[in-house]
Parts: structure tokens; sequence; C-alpha cells
């Protein structure tokens, strides 16, 4: 474990903290049995009162975090749906620009993709639905890269110039049109060997379409259960655009989706160009929000524990969850919550435990749903998407909500 003495974009050492979540067990660290130890750790925030960076205290080894990782992105409808738009989006822009430059018809430059957390392939698979051909695809955890495409080059390893820069060499890998990375560039501590690790594969007009969760939406939707060991920065468009600057790219332009409670999409290339109004009015908006301000960020702090006070008011244990997400972990273990059960379609989750409170995580029964009041969602990311389901099949209990304020439905 590293401590963080210096905020990862600027350097600076003036990091307060304003929030402390206590000691917690890793969220995807689930657990074979309820007898197994688990190990926590600090999960504390910090804001860079320079350049109003988010980010946590501790640095966990990767290799702890991402090895038997259970989490599988194809799992949520709406998560494929999400990378369906995302690759209509790139591929239309893409034909565009090309019909632009002078090219019609069937003479149509194909897209080529580098998927970095490629995860299960869910991002993959819908880019070749519209004719993004995959160079290659990085993820550490080999077992959960079992589900990218058999003709997808795949590459067990961590983004880093260290690893791949000999790999390039000896397997001269090419570049490509465009370099994905949604969710996992939060869960990197060295962010700027990851954009010099792109620069290797980066071609004239190479964009890098980073992906990650809006800190703007945590802080004023209370979604404080996104905080866990994996997120180690919490980002706002500011310490962003300065961060790209200073690696000698562009962040071109940002567009904000609803996916995983509020995600921002950024468009970054190599040099120095002209970026869209969007970014300058998406900074105004952070610190109009008081988000370029410790004071809002502790007042966050006290709707925290609001949420928790209302939750263990609430929350009997016979409560089911729905969702062992790494968020459902945080909320959990920092309420001191304890269910019944929670029900998951991950079969990689089923039959195993969460760590520290030791709930078992099982599938979605129908005789148990007629015996259950409450439910509790620990992925209100996918509200929709689980109620709908769920009470199609006859649920007549109530649906508890933890944020943005506690809310039985
Ligand atoms: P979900 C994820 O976090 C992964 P998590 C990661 N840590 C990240 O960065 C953030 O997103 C942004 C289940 N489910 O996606 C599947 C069903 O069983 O909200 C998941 O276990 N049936 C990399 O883990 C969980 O719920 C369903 O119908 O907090 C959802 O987890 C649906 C919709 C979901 O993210
Ligand atoms: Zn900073």
């Amino acid at each position: 474990m590293r401590q963080v003495t210096n905020c990862r974009v600027c350097g600076s050492s003036r990091l307060e903290k304003y929030l402390d979540l206590g000691r917690l067990p890793l969220a995807n660290g689930l657990l074979q049995s309820p007898q197994d130890e688990c190990e926590r750790f600090p999960l504390e925030v910090l804001l860079c009162l320079d350049c109003h960076l988010s980010q946590l205290s501790v640095v966990v080894d990767p290799k702890v975090l991402y090895s038997n990782y259970p989490y599988r992105s194809s799992v949520s409808t709406t998560f494929r749906r999400h990378c369906y738009d995302m690759a209509r989006v790139l591929k239309d822009d893409h034909d565009a620009k090309w019909r632009a430059s002078g090219h019609h018809g069937y003479d149509i430059e194909q897209p080529t993709l580098i998927d970095i957390g490629a995860n299960d392939g869910c991002l993959i698979n819908q880019f070749k639905r519209h004719g993004f051909r995959p160079v290659f695809a990085v993820e550490p955890d080999q077992e959960t890269s079992r589900g990218i495409p058999g003709d997808t080059l795949v590459l067990n390893n961590f983004w880093s110039f260290n690893s791949m820069a000999p790999m390039q060499r000896l397997m001269t890998l090419p570049g490509a049109s465009h370099i994905t990375a949604t969710n996992v560039f939060a869960h990197v501590d060295d962010i700027k060997d990851f954009l010099e690790t792109a620069k290797l594969f980066m071609q004239c007009g190479t964009t890098i379409i980073i992906e990650v969760p809006y800190a703007y939406h945590m802080v004023l939707n209370n979604e404080f259960d996104t905080i866990y060991h994996e997120h180690l920065s919490y980002f706002l468009v500011k310490p962003l655009d300065r961060l790209f600057t200073e690696a000698g790219m562009t962040l071109t332009d940002v567009t904000e989706h609803q996916i995983h409670g509020g995600t921002i999409r950024l468009f970054v290339k190599n040099g120095k160009l002209p970026q869209s109004k969007r970014v300058f009015d998406m900074v105004d908006r952070e610190a109009m929000s008081g988000l370029h301000d410790v004071d809002r960020y502790k007042q966050f702090a006290r709707s925290v524990e609001d949420i928790r006070d209302d939750l263990r008011a609430l929350v009997k244990d016979d409560v089911v969850g729905f969702g062992a997400s790494a968020k459902g972990c945080t909320l959990l273990n920092y309420c001191d919550i304890h269910l019944k059960e929670i029900w998951d379609d991950t079969p990689q989750k089923q039959g195993k435990y969460v760590p520290g409170v030791y709930t078992p995580i099982v599938p979605f029964n129908f005789d148990r749903m007629r015996q259950t009041k409450h439910i509790l969602l620990l992925a209100w990311n996918f509200a929709d998407e689980i109620m709908r389901k769920i009470n199609a099949c006859g649920y007549e209990g109530k649906w508890i909500r933890p944020v943005p304020y506690v809310e039985v439905m």
C-alpha cells in the first residue's frame, strides 16, 4: 500500500481530507466463505487545493485488486446499450470525417480499435458490430478476458509503459484510429505514464476516448458509494484539462452521459488543438457549483452521514439487496448494514460473500422474491432496468434507493 502525499495531476502537497469512510475491505474481494478473513485499508478522500482533483489517501497494489476480479461489464443490458450507442456515435463521426476528406461510398477506411481495460469484451463486441476492427485488447485478469471475442488479440497486462513498450517492439503492435478506456482511468495511479503509453499507439488523427465517473455528480448527488479502493481519482474537467495539456495533448471535447450515476466521455488528441466550448462551460459550471472550494466537499461529507443514519434506521435484517456491486460493498460496510442476502446475475459472484459484512450473494429466486417486502438497490445506477425486470416477475414489495437521499418507492 502506498500513502499518497502529492497530487496525481499537479504534484501539490496541499491535500485536504474531506471524507473518511473508515477502514474498509476491497470492494471486489468477494469471500468464498463467511469464515474467511478480509484485509482492510483506509478509505479516505483528499482534495488537492491547487488543481481540485479528489483522490484516495492510499493506493492498494493493483495485482491484489485485480486478480480473481468478479465484475463482468456485460451483465447489464443498460451498459451494453451504452457501449452500442458509443460505437454508433464514433462510427458516424469517423465516416463523416472520411467523407469530408474527399472519399466516398465503399471506399470508407475501416476504423480500428485498441481497448484498455477490456473486461469481458462488452465494448469490443459493440464496436465490432459497427465495423471497427479490434487491433488488440488489454485486460489484466485472464479469467475475465475469456469473454473477449476470439479473433481479438488479448494482452493480459496492465497498461503501463514498462509492460507495453517491450511488447510493442517484440510483437510489432500497430496503432489504432481509436483508443478506448472506459471505467479504467480512475483506477490508474500513474496517469501520466498511462498517457505516455497511449502515445506509443497513436497515429496521426488518433483519438483517445476515456470514460470516467464524474465527480460533479458524485458530490451533488451524494454518490459516496462510488468511492472504493479501485477508484483512486474522482475527476472534474478542470484537473483533467490541465493533465492533458501538460502531457502535450488536448482535451478537444467532453460529453456527459447518465451511465453509472453520471459519466464524462473525454476526447483526447495529441498536440495542441482547438477545444470545444463545452470544455470551458463545464469548468465554469464546476466552479459555480462550489467544486473548486473544499467547503462544498465538507457539506457532501455531512450528507453522507445523514444517508448512513437514515439507512441504518430503515434497513432491517429481512431486507434483500439487488446487485452485488462494488458500490454495495462500500455502502453496506460504511453503514454497517447486514442484509439477508443479495441477488446478482453474475455467475462469478454467486455463492460468494460480501467482505466485511459477510452477506451471501445468490441468484434471483422466484420463491424468495414472494417472501420479500423490501429490496435495497445496491446498483441504483441500473434502477430502471432492475425494477422493471423484478416487478415484471410479480414483485409487490417496496424498493429502497440509497442516493441521492434515502427513498422508499
Ligand atoms: P455496477 C462498476 O462498479 C465497475 P460496480 C467498476 N468498478 C467501475 O469503475 C464502475 O462500475 C464505474 C448486477 N446486476 O455495474 C451486476 C444484475 O445482477 O453498478 C453487478 O454485479 N442484474 C470497474 O460494481 C451489479 O449488479 C441486472 O439486471 O459498483 C451492478 O454493478 C443488473 C442491471 C445488474 O457497478
Ligand atoms: Zn493537484
